[in-house]
């Protein structure tokens, strides 16, 4: 996920409103009516839209798409590793993949109801703002919810889930906050792990608001617009670990509680859609590879086998809120999904200690890469779940 914190900039600023809603509905109606192949992005029968993402271009070859399922094929033609997104208004993320090392391709499936203007990126080396360009979406659809009952359920299923993280999320968190602020700091450095696995468990959804992640879950080194601070948890793990409290380490703690609940109330009224909730469960694994299997995430206290179990934790809750409509459509994904979580489960338990984990620090690089195994293992059942439930 590409680090760049923005001062209270308003996304809209990117989305210019293209007046071709008129001409672009002839054409749609052009285009359902005659012979002609679907267009492209369309439900897979047109194809998915090709985007050449290099180090420098972001070359898309559709610059519209019908409502519904848009499937986007990313191909990393460049040296860095990079990532593709679909933004809608306010920068809220439709959709993302991330972590796309160089000559590979990833798919990107997303639900577009909704008609209007969107914006396409390529992030070239996962920082700043990405190559962007205006997408538009034309026509409404009514949504795979609406339409079938194990979506809907999937659907209200992990939103529940989700709500529920984060307000138990919002409670230890505010433990943490208190020992802080307390100047307890062998309390704090406690509870630091565990207050923020309600977080990590539900990161896509935190993440798609744009804003709240970078100012909760920001590391020391993101790139930041002038004036605006580092702040959230990694702000106050290195008070605790490394620099020792500040005198505004109570300030950023009653931040991080602020964001937290501005996080519960927008969560509570976003509409996800089922392939956000498989879209989401990769993304936590490429989380896991790219930010704990490293010991980036938690560079300070190396509690990064906390934040490990529970992307794996809300992965695992994503797939098991579609696994009714994945049964109905695949039987023998169900079953290979399960095996390969089971072994995840039984790697991570190697590494408990007492109610917690090893430090990052004392695993060896043979541990690393049995993690990685399992967890690319897992990665690849759990990657077809976005196509499964779009079909
Ligand atoms: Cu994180």
């Amino acid at each position: 996920m590409a680090r760049r914190i923005l001062a209270a900039r308003d996304g809209a600023k990117r989305s210019s409103t293209v007046v071709l809603g008129a001409a672009l509905a002839m054409l749609a109606l052009a285009a359902c009516t005659s012979t002609a192949p679907p267009p492209p992005g369309a439900g897979g029968q047109g194809g998915p839209i090709q985007v050449q993402a290099s180090d420098t271009a972001c070359q898309v070859s559709a610059t519209e798409a019908p409502a519904g399922n848009i499937s986007f094929a990313v191909q990393n033609t460049g040296t860095k590793v990079t990532e593709f997104y679909v933004y809608g208004a306010g920068d809220r993320i439709v959709g993302e993949v991330e972590n796309i090392g160089p000559g590979l391709s990833r798919q990107l499936i997303v639900e577009v109801p909704q008609g209007g203007q969107y914006t396409t990126a390529c992030k070239p080396g996962m920082v700043g703002d990405g190559i962007r360009a205006p997408f538009t979406v034309t026509g409404n659809t009514a949504g795979s919810t609406s339409q079938d009952a194990l979506l809907a359920s999937a659907v209200a299923g992990y939103q529940r889930y989700t709500n529920s993280q984060i307000e138990a999320g919002i409670a230890r968190t505010q433990e943490f906050v208190d020992a802080v602020k307390a100047g307890n700091v062998e309390q704090a450095k406690a509870l630091f792990p565990v207050s923020r696995t309600y977080w990590e468990r539900v990161e896509p959804v935190a993440e798609s608001f744009g804003d709240i992640d970078p100012r909760v879950d920001g590391r020391e080194d993101d790139e930041r617009d002038p004036g605006v601070a580092w702040t959230g948890y990694h702000r106050l793990e290195k008070d605790l670990w490394v620099t020792g409290l500040q005198p505004d380490s109570a300030a950023i703690g009653d931040q991080l509680m602020a964001d937290l609940r501005d996080l519960q109330t927008r969560a509570a009224t976003v509409q996800l859609t089922p392939v956000q909730l498989a879209n989401g469960a990769k993304e936590l694994l490429d989380e896991v590879a790219t930010g704990k299997i490293t010991g980036e995430e938690d560079r300070y206290s190396h509690t990064d086998l906390w934040d490990f179990r529970a992307n794996v934790d809300g992965s695992q809750a994503a797939v098991a809120a579609l696994r009714p409509a994945i049964d109905q459509r695949d039987p023998a994904l169900g079953p290979t999904l399960d095996q390969r979580f089971a072994d995840v489960d039984a790697v991570l338990e190697q590494y408990r200690s007492g109610d917690g984990y090893v430090l990052y620090t004392q695993l060896t690089e043979q541990d690393k890469q049995r993690m990685t195994q399992a967890v690319d293992a897992l990665g690849e059942p759990v990657s077809q779940v976005a196509g499964l439930v779009a079909a």
